[in-house]
């Protein structure tokens, strides 16, 4: 049996899943979505992402059709219809089908999209020897240009990092703000440890606020590893001890190397390896 993909309350097959050439999120990127993951058939911090899912639809004036409540419920029957147990989900809403011009007054039905498919992980590889990546000079969206919190289809300069980065002959990028600063890579949150500490970039840093992140700040708080979310600038990150990168694809994987140059001694941290293995606990458990 094909893939069987959600949407708007209903099943298609992966080939007749299908929506508006018209639809905003096509035309502007106009909406929103999520990536979430599964183990053993339950979702990851399902309410965090619901959470989040709604507060960028509602920072974008975008009414979702659905409570959170039968968003999830749906999200799980997608997982249960195609069988899947450890999953991928994207997770998309969109203004819907309107005329070809900016008015999302002029748009109707916003179409809510689940896809749940098995999971294209980076290679086991990177999680013993670590990442290296560069700085990108694409930088996040300025936040008075569009909050950086807000999860929209408009992915633009990430790619652009991305592709930055691919061209260097790294699978990730840093991004920092327009003032700057450390905020993030293209599609994972970052994390340095210095002296014992673990540090990561505040919440108003043109970050996205990443659930893994926020799960690995709790990981460090329960494990006694002290952590603050900090300004930082690229000098903290070349005179780091450790570094590593959260995504809900990713989970956790080290960062040896930044532009260059080793990070401490250019192999994964000790710090690094015990929040790796935490996680795992933690999301297996
Ligand atoms: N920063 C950005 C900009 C993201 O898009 C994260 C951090 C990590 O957040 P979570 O909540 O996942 O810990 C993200 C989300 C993919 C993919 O297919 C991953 C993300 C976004 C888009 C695509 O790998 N990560």
């Amino acid at each position: 049996m094909s893939l069987q993909i959600y949407i708007n309350g209903q099943f298609y097959d992966k080939e007749n899943a299908k929506i508006s050439v018209y639809d905003h999120g096509l035309l502007y990127g106009d909406g929103v979505f999520e990536g979430m993951r599964s183990y053993s058939s339950k979702v990851f911090r399902m309410q965090e992402h619901m959470d989040r899912l709604y507060e960028s639809a509602l920072a974008i004036c975008l009414k979702i059709p659905i409570s959170k409540e039968q968003m999830a419920a749906d999200v799980n029957k997608t997982l249960q219809i195609n069988g899947l147990v450890n999953a991928y989900i994207r997770l998309i809403v969109t203004r819907g089908a309107g005329s070809l011009g900016l008015d999302p007054n002029r748009t109707s039905d916003p179409q809510v999209i689940i896809i749940a498919d098995s999971i294209s992980l980076y290679p086991e590889e990177y999680y013993q020897n670590g990442l290296k990546i560069i700085t990108a000079s694409t930088i996040r969206n300025h936040p008075a240009a569009l909050s950086p919190r807000i999860k929209s289809l408009n992915y633009l300069n990430n790619i652009m990092a991305k592709i930055e980065g691919l061209q260097a002959g790294c699978i990730e990028a840093l991004m920092l703000n327009h003032k700057g600063e450390v905020a993030e890579c293209t599609g994972d949150n970052i994390f340095i440890v210095k002296g014992g500490v673990l540090m990561t970039p505040p919440k108003d840093a043109g970050i996205l606020e990443g659930i893994t992140r926020n799960a690995i700040l709790d990981l460090a708080r329960e494990h006694g590893i002290p952590a603050q979310e900090i300004t930082l600038t690229r000098h903290d990150l070349f005179v780091a001890d450790e570094c590593f990168l959260t995504g809900s694809a990713a989970e956790v994987i080290p960062v040896v190397h930044i532009d260059g140059r080793p990070i401490g001694s250019g192999s994964v941290g000790s710090t690094t390896s015990k929040l790796m293995k935490a996680f795992k606990t933690l999301v297996h458990g």
